[in-house]
């Protein structure tokens, strides 16, 4: 067993956002609070459906554009979970997910690696009251670098909501099973996930 205490702080402060995160691997429970009730959504979608524990607020210039706000978010969240995860000896280090969301469904792969890479395959043009599709992408493309995480996320439909709401879903599950501890051994052959 690795770190005992799969808990992490980080708050970041820039002339742009200000955001404070508190995650907790190992117990459940949510309090979201942005300026961008859609992105307030999918957030308490992912912490519902991962079953992480995330208190998270923050604020930015979300009058210029949602999009220093997203990537602050992302950048902090990713940072606290990769701290939460300590060595990462004794979780299943992957998970997957196909999560069909009325017309669409969205396909997601997590590898826990120490790696960060994410790969999209779909299109989510358009926006939802200040939340445009672009930074959907960019949401999560800067999430696996910081968390060190491989994320594949493949999304098909037609309702943009029900697209995005399916992707965060899928990734929940996803992430849920691979954070999960279930033995004491390192998986992997080079005997790192650093
Ligand atoms: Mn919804």
């Amino acid at each position: 067993m690795g770190k005992k205490d799969r808990k992490a702080r980080f708050e970041r402060k820039t002339k742009e956002t200000e955001v404070a995160v508190k995650l907790d691997l190992d117990s459940s429970g949510y309090e979201i609070s942005t300026p961008v009730p859609f992105f307030n959504h999918m957030l308490e979608t992912f912490a519902k459906h991962s079953g992480i524990g995330l208190k998270l607020k923050a604020k930015g210039d979300v009058e210029v554009d949602e999009h220093h706000l997203v990537e602050d978010v992302a950048i902090s969240v990713g940072k606290a979970l990769k701290e939460a995860l300590g060595d990462k000896r004794g979780i299943e280090r992957f998970g997957h997910a196909i999560l069909p969301m009325d017309e669409s469904v969205a396909i997601c792969g997590v590898d826990v690696s120490g790696r960060g890479v994410f790969r999209f395959e779909g299109e989510v043009r358009g926006e939802i009251k200040g939340f445009k599709g672009e930074n959907f992408i960019h949401f999560f493309d800067t999430f696996a670098r910081e968390a060190g995480i491989n994320v594949y996320l493949e999304i098909k439909g037609f309702n943009l909501h029900h697209k995005m709401e399916a992707g965060f879903k899928a990734f929940a599950v996803a992430l849920k099973d691979a954070v999960k501890v279930s033995g004491e051994d390192l998986r992997s052959t080079k005997g790192s996930l650093d």
